[in-house]
């Protein structure tokens, strides 16, 4: 089958190819065992103290488990988000997504903002906004495993989604359902149509979503940075988060870049 696979770290030409021509690429093999299974261990927490019941996304995970802190600058990761963006980008949000034992599937949609639809921007051509790195937290090496589903190319797609296939909850000829194991990373672009795939199992699927944005965008998982989180973590993550100086306000290119390489 189909598969966009590339290696970690580096985005060669031909990752940025895929990229361009598909809208995504899986980069296996990330996250050890172990590094899945603290990770897992820590969105039950998470969802656990936001009470989700259902399918559930709860943001800033980041800020208060360590084991979810660690991937916000994966280095099998960063570099690729780094070879999309170039150098000024930050953290908009990071979502724990929980799909409960037995969930169904989702509906289909193209990342953005509710409160100002990326199609404003420009259309058809979407422009890259939020470019998304999900860890796939459990295995999910076959479909109705709560995988993605994505349609390749479509964030190219000079028309939108037709009502009926939008509105379909099976199969559709088109739907790449992305079967990976745990430990396995999916980049993609906001404007690619997208949906959660069924869940069969008997155990509740966690995804980790990192969203990765252009500097002027606002954060939407956060209002404000934690000051605890800020003084605790590294300043490479602190400028992730946004928290760089701007000495030729607002936006000129003299801000300092993040300090990738420590
Ligand atoms: O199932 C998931 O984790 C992804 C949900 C989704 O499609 C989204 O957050 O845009």
């Amino acid at each position: 089958m189909l598969n966009p696979v590339v290696s970690a770290g580096e985005l060669t030409e031909t990752d940025r190819f895929i990229f361009e021509s598909w809208g995504y690429f899986v980069i296996p093999d990330v996250l050890s065992a172990e590094e899945v299974k603290q990770c897992l261990e820590a969105s039950e927490r998470v969802h656990r103290a936001a009470g989700t019941e259902g399918f559930g996304q709860v943001g800033r995970g980041y800020e208060t488990e360590p084991a979810l802190e660690q991937l916000m600058d994966h280095p099998a990761v960063l570099p690729k988000i780094r070879g999309l963006y170039g150098d000024r980008f930050i953290m908009q949000s990071g979502w724990n997504t929980k799909q409960p034992a037995f969930g169904g599937m989702g509906g289909w949609h193209q990342d953005g903002s509710g409160a100002y639809d990326f199609k404003k921007l420009s259309f058809p051509q979407i422009p890259l906004v939020q470019l998304r790195a999900s860890f796939l937290l459990t295995d999910q090496t076959q479909p109705r495993m709560g995988n993605m589903e994505l349609i390749p190319g479509s964030h190219r797609s000079q028309v939108t989604m037709p009502e009926a296939l939008r509105k379909e909850k099976g199969d559709v000829s088109i739907g790449h359902v992305i079967c990976a194991p745990a430990g396995s990373v999916l980049v993609f672009h906001n404007a690619v149509w997208h949906r959660t795939y069924a869940h069969d199992g008997d155990y509740d699927r966690y995804t980790m979503h990192y969203i990765y944005s252009p500097p002027w965008v606002r954060a939407s998982d956060r209002l404000q940075n934690s000051k605890a989180f800020l003084e605790q973590t590294t300043p490479l993550r602190r400028a992730l988060m946004g928290e760089f100086h701007r000495p030729d306000a607002p936006f000129g290119s003299g801000y300092e870049v993040p300090p990738f390489e420590g």
